[in-house]
């Protein structure tokens, strides 16, 4: 069988099922990478396995995402990270060493092995030309394990590139034109395959944007071959030794193509409120533009600010603009400082941040009260900036730079910085990076593990005990929201983000940026004990892989999620904590549906057991509704079980 680039590395780690799209697999999972904001639960729940090593050929633990340390709880996370990483095997990227995809590329991403993250973004080491995916935190502890991570095998869209990029279009154009095409819903079970002569054009940088940003297109990963251009890259990273080939066969056989035309790629932007909601650069000339962030796991690499600091230099921010630029890694932040670029940001008037996720997950430098911010980052969902009036506009590194010095937004080709060589694929990657792992620590020989003590400050929770499913549910609905309802929605980060470890106080804040008392009602209603519901729309639980948006609603009482589509990653965290996921079987039943309802299913158990639905009784309006259950033979255990952790200990008191 003539197979393309990723069914080629599916095949390889194929442990469960068949290479038949639809039909669930497992995957023997190579390296595995967390961050600090989902890590701490990796781990809680890696320690209550009871194992002493991880069985993995290479796990990372990141700190990255918070870092603000506004008090003690950022870093007695650090503290818990680095000792139980010390004890189980793991290698610790420090705070300050850089944002995990970016240093996971540079470092340990090897062109056909697998990759698990606990974070949406894993799948940006799919520009080198390795299988990575993003799941929730406890899929990533059984790969801790020697689990295989079972998955939907995917339909494989190729997307085929042709031709060059012109000046001041760049990789991030690429991607978001490819959303304006396949938008962020519907994607659910794809992997997009990139190909074409224009590959031998893009770096892995390049590259590694594209897949980076192809997790908002809500897909199981995205993948280029690994190549001439992949072993150049390794090469300079002095990592060669971890290159191989890996092409699609000719005449593989994909389930959609699509071409694009890389000289026809025109500088793009996705406006409020979403990645797709896409649109020229030109057709919002002269917007005047109150912030610009530049930097994110999307872009951030040395090429990306080697272009930033050329546009900047010997020019001033606009007196509107706050520039802030944060480098992807200590690598990057220190090639840029050695070689005075960093000097020309700061002369230009940029206020720098560490090499961390920052202003992207709201942590920091939120916009001014309805204020206009470009970001290159790759999500703006209303209020993730942590200023819920403010109107986000994601844009390439040209486009953000452009817009600062000019303070209004510019196509940057009109911007009448006539020199093409500045534009971002004009800058070559550099043959030898500088090479500086000191901020990665190495755990102890195994020999030694035992005498390591893990530190648990008074931040570090224990994770959720749960119990098998029952047999009878009544609920009440406590929320209906729209389509597209992201887990930042669900679950906030920026300030919040600091609770990730303590789950009752996390829960407080439950739907917060729609129904700040949400998290209030279900209290109340376990109380008096009962269940509780939430109604969704389509493509519910979209962006982040963050499963404390179905742990804390778990915690809160929530049993069941009857909503029109689900996205990937949450509906699996869903099954994963015990909440059964029903997709609703007409728009109807959804418009019927009202905060309030009072909701009753029986013979739950036999249901999940093997029905292909189970009617669902509303109390409250005297009718039924058809709940379709589409789940595969193992997430039926897992929901019996009462939870995924529940099902891999065999705790079967069912
Ligand atoms: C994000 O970009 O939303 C995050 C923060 O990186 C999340 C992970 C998290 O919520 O901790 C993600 O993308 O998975
Ligand atoms: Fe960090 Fe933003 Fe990337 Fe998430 S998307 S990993 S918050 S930089």
């Amino acid at each position: 069988m003539k197979l393309g680039v990723a069914q080629k590395i599916i095949e390889e780690h194929l442990v469960k099922g068949r290479l038949i799209p639809g039909e669930e697999i497992g995957l023997k999972i190579d390296q595995t990478l967390t961050q600090d904001a989902t890590g701490t639960m990796v781990y809680l729940q890696f320690e209550s396995m009871g194992l002493s090593s991880v069985a993995t050929e290479l796990s990372v633990s990141y700190v990255d995402h918070n870092t603000i340390q506004d008090g003690y709880e950022n870093a007695d996370d650090h503290q818990y990270l680095q000792s139980v990483a010390a004890k189980y095997g793991i290698l610790f990227s420090r705070a300050g060493n850089g944002i995990c995809h970016q240093v996971h590329l540079e470092r340990f991403a090897a062109p056909g092995k697998s990759l698990l993250g606990s974070d949406s973004h894993t799948p940006t080491c799919g520009g080198i030309g390795m299988l990575a995916i993003g799941a929730g935190g406890i899929d990533v502890t059984l790969a801790l394990a020697g689990s295989p991570f079972f998955m939907e095998c995917p339909k494989i869209v190729r997307i085929v590139l042709h031709n060059r990029l012109p000046p001041f279009s760049s990789a991030k154009d690429v991607i978001l034109t490819v959303l304006g095409i396949l938008t962020t819903k519907g994607n659910t079970g794809m992997v997009v395959e990139y190909g074409g002569d224009g590959l031998s054009g893009l770096s892995v940088p390049e590259r590694a944007t594209i897949t980076n940003m192809g997790a908002e297109l809500g897909v199981t990963t995205s993948i280029f071959p690994s190549d001439r251009v992949t072993l150049a890259f390794l090469k300079a990273q002095g990592r060669a030794q971890a290159w191989r080939e890996i092409l699609p066969d000719a005449g593989a056989q994909y389930a959609r193509v699509i071409d694009i035309d890389l000289a026809t790629v025109v500088p793009m932007v996705a406006k409020p409120h979403s990645p797709d909601n896409v649109c020229p650069v030109k057709d919002i000339n002269g917007l005047a533009v109150d912030q610009v962030t530049i930097g994110s796991c999307t872009n951030s690499s040395y090429t990306d600010l080697m272009c930033v600091a050329n546009l900047l230099t010997g020019r001033r921010v606009h007196p509107r603009v706050s520039l802030v630029i944060a480098p992807g890694s200590r690598q990057v932040f220190r090639m840029l400082a050695e070689n005075g670029a960093l000097a020309a940001m700061v002369t230009a008037g940029a206020r720098i941040l560490e090499p961390v996720c920052g202003f992207c997950i709201g942590n920091c430098h939120a916009p001014c009260t309805e204020g206009v911010s470009l970001r290159t980052t790759n999500r703006n969902f209303k209020g993730r900036s942590g200023t819920p009036s403010a109107s986000v506009y994601l844009v390439s590194p040209e486009t953000a730079a452009v817009a600062a010095i000019r303070g209004v937004v510019t196509d940057p080709r009109e911007a009448g910085f006539d020199d093409p060589a500045i534009a971002c694929p004009a800058i070559a990657v550099p043959t030898a990076f500088v090479i500086d792992d000191s901020m990665v620590l190495n755990p102890p020989p195994p020999a030694e593990r035992d005498a390591v003590t893990i530190v648990r400050g008074p931040n570090i929770g224990t994770p959720l005990q749960l119990e098998p499913l029952a047999d009878f549910l009544a609920g009440v609905v406590a929320i209906k929201v729209g389509d597209k309802i992201t887990t930042d929605d669900i679950m906030p980060a920026g300030r919040r983000l600091k609770y990730r470890s303590n789950i009752p106080k996390y829960a407080d804040f439950v739907f917060e940026p729609i129904d700040a008392t949400f998290s209030r009602r279900c209290l109340e209603y376990k109380q008096k004990g009962m269940d509780a519901i939430i109604v969704g729309g389509e493509s519910y639980g979209q962006g982040s892989s963050r499963e404390h948006a179905a742990i804390c609603p778990r915690y809160l009482g929530i049993k069941a999620v009857l909503a029109r589509s689900f996205e990937r990653i949450h509906f699996a965290n869903l099954v994963n904590y015990g909440i059964v996921p029903l997709v609703l079987a007409s728009h109807a039943d959804y418009e019927v549906l009202q905060p309030g309802d009072v909701l009753e299913i029986s013979g739950l158990l036999d249901s999940v057991r093997q029905a292909e639905s189970i009617v669902v009784s509303n109390k409250t309006r005297g009718m039924t509704l058809v709940g379709k259950l589409n789940l595969s033979n193992r997430q039926r255990d897992i929901l019996l079980a009462g939870g995924v952790l529940r099902y891999a200990r065999g705790t079967d008191d069912r």
